[in-house]
């Protein structure tokens, strides 16, 4: 069994390779919950959704999340109402928070209701939250004292303003999803995926536990790196590295995971760090990490399952 901590969309698209590469049944993914919030009253669990959506096919392709076909009827109307409609939310996408939200409200927890959603979505693998409890991920920016909800910093602000601090609200009295943690006991290989380090990885290590039980299968743990060639592969995870004081390259991604990982994958155009990542007490392996299609992404996997 192979357990992928993970992200949103750098994520699901490994795991989309991942899927094809070994039977599909013996893949978990255990997903960040921290940019879950609620908008219009309704709970939007965006990296669940991204991989929900990616894994069966459903993906806007263009995006990286949200679903194809999409039309957008309730956001011109609640445009006209005056409403917020800076995060978009999809007539499609709706339904599924739609559902969700009046699941939790009937008291299901939400890895029942992630369950009943990738079922509903004919998922393969299974799909775990990292917690039922609770947590929020908050950016505190530069001249502003107070913190940022995770999805106004990086969708209403565009990530555009410098971050001074991120903080894992809830994450610290948060219990580990059980069946997550029984995963990662005794998984044969445990993959840190390609996804941003401080905002999508960071709050599943900080879940107590998780990062002791690394500790302790250091030898199965394999990262990804997001970053190629001094940028990430999405998003602002090299700006943010940056400004947090960490070096924006796969060495700043060996700093943050050497204590409880063995290997690094890196990308080809990265091969010249390779040394210092072994001084670093890491073992490089040096790939094509680009996922540039669903077929680079399983032979991307296929290389990586060999290496344990
Ligand atoms: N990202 C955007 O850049 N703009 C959006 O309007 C937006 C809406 C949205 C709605 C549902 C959903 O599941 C994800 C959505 N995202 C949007 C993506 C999301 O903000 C981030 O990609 C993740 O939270 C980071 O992993």
């Amino acid at each position: 069994m192979i357990a992928v901590l993970s992200g949103g969309v750098g994520a699901a698209k490994f795991l989309q390779g991942l899927v094809k590469a070994v039977d599909e049944s013996e893949v978990v993914a255990i997903v960040n919950t921290g940019d879950d919030w609620y908008l219009h009253g309704l709970k939007i669990c965006p990296d669940l959704d991204t991989i929900t959506y990616t894994l069966s096919g459903q993906v806007n392709t263009e995006m990286g999340w949200g679903r194809a076909n999409e039309t957008w009827n309730a956001m011109e109307s609640l445009e006209i109402l005056g409403g917020e409609t800076w995060f978009r939310l999809g007539d499609r996408d709706l339904a599924t928070h739609l559902y969700r939200t009046q699941r939790a409200q009937s008291g299901a927890t939400l890895d029942v209701i992630t369950r009943e959603i990738t079922e509903a979505f004919s998922i393969g693998c299974t799909i775990l939250p990292m917690t039922n409890d609770t947590v929020s991920t908050k950016v505190q920016i530069e001249n502003r004292a107070d913190l940022l909800d995770f999805q106004e910093y990086f969708v209403k602000l565009r990530a555009e303003p410098r971050v001074s601090k991120v903080a894992y609200q809830g994450c610290e009295s948060a219990s580990v999803l059980k069946e997550a943690m029984d995963a990662l006991l005794i998984a044969d290989q445990i993959i840190i995926a390609p996804s941003n380090p401080i905002l999508s990885i960071e709050p599943i290590l900080s879940l107590p536990g998780i990062k002791e039980c690394l500790l302790e299968r250091r030898n199965k743990v394999i990262a990804i790196s997001p970053i190629v060639n001094g940028k990430a592969l999405k998003g602002p995870a090299g700006k943010i590295m940056a400004e947090l004081g960490q070096e924006a390259s796969v060495l700043g991604i060996a700093k943050r995971y050497r204590e409880f990982a063995k290997y690094l994958v890196i990308d080809n155009l990265d091969i010249e760090y390779s040394g210092e990542i072994r001084n670093s007490s890491m073992e490089p392996v040096v790939l094509g990490t680009v996922m540039t299609t669903p077929d680079v992404a399983t032979g991307l996997a296929k290389e990586i399952i060999r290496l344990i």
